[in-house]
């Protein structure tokens, strides 16, 4: 009886509740279900949780990328492509020199010949980064190549085109001494 009672008294309670206020408690419960479905703000909070961790996301891939640069950069920096490219009578090879854009390079000049012969590509040089040191070794678009010496000069490759090469000996050129540098 005694355990009944209280249950019983519960029982009545709610319905005397629900029937003495069954409007207020709907009005007050009614709201959010039309708010969500009406103007969409439910779904929109939902729309910025997911793009939160969608931001978290693509950070979290970010920073990972950045680590993984990081880690590249440096190694890549010290090991810059290097191109040998032959100075022969009278002709350049490889021709074309390929490059890739954005890639550091070292080109490596080499004349076996019995001649000098010189690099000339003055708006190739114009637009590849350099560093001024690097700059130096470049005299008006050219570096000169005496006969069975090597010169170096490290670059970075601008953006792509194709740049004219010449050697800049007399008749060099006529004889066959140009091609071109193609940078991808
Ligand atoms: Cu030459």
């Amino acid at each position: 009886m005694d355990p009944a009672r209280p249950s019983a008294t519960l029982e009545k309670a709610r319905p005397t509740a629900a029937a003495s206020e069954p409007p207020a408690i709907r009005r007050e419960r009614a709201p959010p279900m039309p708010i969500c479905q009406d103007c969409g703000a439910l779904e929109s909070i939902g729309a910025k949780m997911i793009r939160f961790r969608k931001g978290a996301v693509t950070m979290r891939a970010f920073l990972w990328a950045a680590v993984v640069a990081a880690s590249i950069a440096p190694a890549s920096a010290q090991q810059p492509a290097v191109v040998e490219i032959h100075l022969t009578n009278f002709r350049f090879a490889p021709n074309p020199v390929m490059l890739d854009h954005g890639r550091t390079y070292v080109l490596r000049l080499v004349n076996n010949a019995s001649n000098g012969h010189d690099f000339t590509a003055r708006d190739f040089f114009a637009a590849s980064a350099m560093t001024s040191d690097e700059r130096s070794r470049v005299t008006d678009g050219k570096i000169e190549v005496p006969p069975g010496q090597v010169r170096e000069v490290r670059l970075s490759a601008p953006a792509s085109g194709t740049f004219p090469l010449k050697c800049s000996h007399a008749f060099h050129k006529a004889f066959g001494m140009k091609g071109k540098i193609v940078v991808r």
